[in-house]
């Protein structure tokens, strides 16, 4: 079975638990297909405080987290992933930032196929930049807003790839009919009961026609992303993902 391996760097590993152990993704970290190792920063400080923050040089509010735990702490990573994860070469050293690249379904793709990581949570107001200079190979956002800490990137990370993993979701066809995964939003979604107040489910859902369904669910997905994401329609035709059909849907709802 192909390893995947994640390594958090947190001063809160128990805010980790209750995310790994819960919902469709437990069974990829409870199965070790994603295998999800905690290390908490103050086992790596160097005084009986355990402390592994300090005060900024040129003054300021807040603390910096400091260089030398983080780097015992990577070296305890490195050491173990030598043995777990032998030929996978150098693991990729994350870091949540806003600063960093944003997170889309197709990097998530690619870091689902790969070894795995480390991710390193950053708290206070932020890390030495030396340490992030010397050991990270990729920042990453989850957009333009700030937190008080990396570790829900971290676990929006860990889930996104997680729900990738086989035998995760109920079919393999889940996976293509994601919102994304064919770079449009998805199509709405109806169940019981058929009438709310004056809301009924769409009648071609009802029909049985498995291909005018098909053909629906596409037109509405062609819709909502013309309306609401058109730089995903363009995106979805330069990378060749519309056929002539959905050509032919776009160019109506134009006119
Ligand atoms: C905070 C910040 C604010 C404005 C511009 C750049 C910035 N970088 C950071 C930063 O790296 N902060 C560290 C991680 C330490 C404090 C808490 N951290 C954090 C990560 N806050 N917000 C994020 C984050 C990560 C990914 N996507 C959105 C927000």
């Amino acid at each position: 079975m192909r390893q995947m391996r994640f390594d958090v760097i947190t001063l809160f590993p128990e805010l980790f638990g209750p995310h790994l152990s819960q919902g469709v993704t437990r069974r990829a970290f409870e199965s070790g297909q994603v295998d999800v190792r905690l290390w908490q920063l103050r086992d790596f400080a160097d005084d009986n405080y355990r402390r592994v923050d300090d005060r900024p040089f040129g003054g300021g509010p807040g603390m910096v987290m400091l260089v030398e735990p983080l780097e015992r702490a990577l070296a305890g990573i490195k050491a173990e992933r030598v043995v777990s994860q032998a030929d996978q070469g150098e693991p990729a050293i994350i870091h949540f930032s806003p600063t960093g690249r944003r997170i889309d379904q197709a990097m998530v793709q690619q870091l689902a196929q790969g070894p795995g990581g480390v991710l390193l949570c950053g708290r206070y107001e932020g890390i030495d930049q030396r340490f992030l200079d010397r050991h990270v190979t990729l920042e990453l956002s989850l957009g333009d807003f700030v937190l008080s800490g990396g570790e829900l990137p971290a676990l929006a990370l860990l889930d996104a790839v997680a729900r990738l993993q086989e035998g995760v979701l109920h079919d393999a066809q889940s996976h293509q009919q994601d919102s994304f995964s064919d770079g449009l939003l998805d199509c709405p979604h109806y169940s019981r009961p058929e009438q709310i107040a004056d809301l009924s489910v769409p009648a071609v859902l009802m029909s049985g026609h498995h291909g005018k369904i098909a053909r629906w669910r596409r037109e509405r997905s062609l819709e909502i992303t013309a309306q609401k994401r058109p730089d995903l329609i363009d995106a979805a035709r330069q990378a060749g993902r519309l056929n002539a059909a959905d050509e032919r849907f776009l160019a109506r709802l134009q006119a």
